[in-house]
């Protein structure tokens, strides 16, 4: 997968998926994160990235010209394939786990980061096939957001995960929260570890964790826990 960002604050973005296992996946070629700095596609000297909003208000708005220039940059470069292009705002379709199963099917994505007030609307309709948000709630950028859906993402590419299992048994995969875990020592200031998960029975450790895992789900997301029970009267 190639995924490009757009973004005024290249070297932040590096810092967070520069380490760990996305570094990993970086380093086997599951994915390929290229940098675009938004500041050197402007033409005046001061590389002016943003304006004042037509009609007025408080804030500035990103200027439509170095995004789009920063588009062509990156499509002449690499025509192909075709991009699925993200633009991260707080007005964005709520990023889930679907939505994330969604954006790994695409070879390539890139992301436009967002700043102060928002973007030139003129370039976001050329340019932007999904405005994806991934909460309600203002941040000072779309930088973090953009790594939370690099993040999401990746893990999900062949071979990120060490074990294929471990991101098929995740909650919002499987649609219930997850069971407790537990390791070493058996017995930890007083407090043992529960007994089924000693007893070597699978069958009865399967049981036990999906009944831990229903009774969770419905004491901190009784929503997640009706949808569940919907998905599982359709299965019948
Ligand atoms: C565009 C995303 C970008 C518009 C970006 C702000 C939160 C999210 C930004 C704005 C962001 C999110 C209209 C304030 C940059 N904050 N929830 N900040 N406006 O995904």
């Amino acid at each position: 997968m190639i995924i490009e960002i757009i973004t005024l604050f290249p070297e932040g973005l590096k810092a967070i998926l520069n380490e760990s296992i996305l570094a990993r996946a970086q380093r086997f070629s599951a994915v390929d994160i290229e940098y675009v700095q938004l500041r050197d596609f402007t033409d005046d000297k001061h590389g002016t990235v943003d304006d004042k909003p037509f009609g007025g208000g408080p804030g500035m708005v990103l200027k439509a010209d170095p995004i789009d220039k920063a588009f062509d940059h990156l499509l002449s470069k690499r025509p192909q394939p075709a991009p699925l292009t993200l633009f991260t705002s707080p007005q964005g379709r709520r990023l889930d786990q679907p939505l994330v199963e969604e954006l790994v099917q695409h070879e390539r994505l890139i992301l436009l980061c967002g700043h102060y007030k928002g973007v030139d609307q003129r370039v976001l309709d050329r340019r932007i096939d999904l405005e994806v948000s991934i909460g309600d709630y203002i941040l000072t950028g779309g930088e973090l957001p953009a790594a939370v859906i690099i993040d999401a993402v990746v893990r999900l590419l062949p071979g990120v995960l060490g074990d294929p299992e471990s991101a098929a048994g995740d909650s919002f995969t499987t649609g219930l929260l997850d069971y407790p875990h537990y390791t070493q020592p058996a017995i930890w200031q007083g407090e043992s570890v529960p007994e089924v998960l000693i007893s070597g029975h699978h069958a009865r450790v399967e049981k036990w964790r999906h009944e831990q895992a229903l009774q969770i789900t419905r004491e901190k997301r009784p929503d997640l826990l009706e949808q569940w029970q919907a998905s599982q009267h359709k299965k019948s």
